[in-house]
């Protein structure tokens, strides 16, 4: 099949499971056409089955605004007329989704027609897409989608709750390679972090105030009172001078490290022994996720849908947003004893399992055939 992907090419999460969904296709044969504003960041290679066409929005004096879905749909219309690509998987409802439409129709125009495979991420439905400056348009490429997916149950709840949806919306789960993802933890340079005898924390996020991140700075200071520790902060945005100061405030700033966007996540993770996910709000929480494939526990509320992926007692705990009192309880717990840390790193690997590549894209390959089928 030739498949156009669109997506953020951003460190979000949306555009990791996009373009790992395009790299996992274009392994079973499929022709992968990445159109947005830049490529991808995890996706490293272009090969024979992979094409990344970059969306070019001219900058011009009059717009207070650059038209970005316009420039988009334009291009949708030449690469599918271009490559003959017989679909369109859009990740992200906002903008992708309505331009995706626009293409769709302005191809309709020309006897091209194309079905369009909606997948909403979180954000674009719980935060962004609610706001009543954009819902109208939200609910209109929704339901004008060819098929739609989110990426957990509680996601597709929300969306039926908040919208007026006519549509069935399947549930395709975020996934990892999770072969993969073992075998590239294997060079472990743990002694550059931290020494022996302390343990390591971790948490990766876009630093945005959903993610709660002073949460995370609570936690860990109630931690490292009670076992040696350090804290590893990935990623960058909005609240990382706030909790900078709050470390410094706290007196812990020299166990803390912030090491802004990395593409070496996997590294990381390879010397964690704790993550912390405290989000306010989770569709999924795919970074929970990444850290348990690395056999790392998790630590997170209990919002959305990290219920799905996170299993209390298992692959770690959960608790309501903001108990940072119970979440540093639950830390301790799991790390202050080996047997019970490898316990929790050997659950957290099984139940990662049932989100592997393999188990996953089969699910999106049979909608696309749905899709095509009925168009
Ligand atoms: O978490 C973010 O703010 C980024 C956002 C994105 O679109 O990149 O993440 C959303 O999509 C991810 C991939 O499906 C999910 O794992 C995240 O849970 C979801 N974020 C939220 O719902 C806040």
């Amino acid at each position: 099949m030739k498949i156009a992907i669109v997506c953020y090419p951003t460190f979000g999460g949306s555009g990791v499971v996009a373009t790992e969904l395009g790299l996992a296709l274009a392994e079973h044969g499929h022709e992968i056409h990445f159109i947005t504003y830049k490529q991808p960041v995890r996706l490293e290679l272009l090969s024979k089955n992979i094409h990344f066409h970059e969306v070019t929005v001219p900058i011009y004096p009059l717009f207070h605004f650059q038209p970005y879905e316009l420039a988009l749909s334009s291009k949708l219309v030449d690469m599918v007329k271009l490559h003959k690509i017989e679909l369109l998987h859009v990740h992200y409802a906002i903008p992708h989704a309505y331009a995706g439409y626009m293409a769709k129709k302005m191809l309709a125009e020309e006897n091209i027609f194309i079905p369009m495979v909606t997948t909403l991420h979180g954000t674009d439905i719980t935060l962004v897409g609610n706001h009543p400056y954009y819902k109208p348009a939200v609910t209109f490429s929704i339901n004008n989608s060819d098929v739609v997916t989110s990426v957990s149950q509680s996601l597709k709840d929300d969306t039926l709750r908040l919208f007026d949806i006519r549509k069935e919306i399947y549930v395709v789960p975020n996934f990892i390679d999770i072969p993969k993802k073992i075998s590239s933890v294997s060079n472990c340079q743990r002694n550059l972090m931290a020494s022996p005898d302390e343990r390591i924390i971790t948490h990766v996020s876009n630093l945005r105030p959903v993610k709660r991140v002073k949460d995370v700075i609570e936690i860990f200071d109630r931690i490292q009172k009670k076992i040696p520790s350090r804290l590893i902060i990935v990623g960058d945005g909005p609240e990382r001078l706030k909790c900078e100061k709050l470390c410094e405030k706290k007196g812990i700033e020299e166990k803390v490290r912030f090491l802004g966007n990395s593409n070496e996540v996997d590294k990381i993770l390879c010397y964690t022994d704790l993550f912390i996910l405290p989000s306010e709000k989770e569709s999924f929480g795919l970074a929970a996720l990444e850290a348990m494939a690395c056999g790392v526990p998790v630590i997170s509320s209990n919002t959305g849908g990290l219920p799905e992926v996170n299993i209390q007692g298992v692959s770690g705990y959960l608790s309501e947003v903001g108990n940072v009192e119970e979440m540093a309880e639950n830390a301790i717990k799991i790390l202050n004893s080996e047997e019970s840390l490898l316990r929790f790193k050997k659950q957290a690997i099984e139940s990662a399992m049932v989100f592997d590549t393999k188990k996953i894209v089969p699910m999106y390959e049979k909608l696309y055939q749905m899709a095509i089928k009925n168009e």
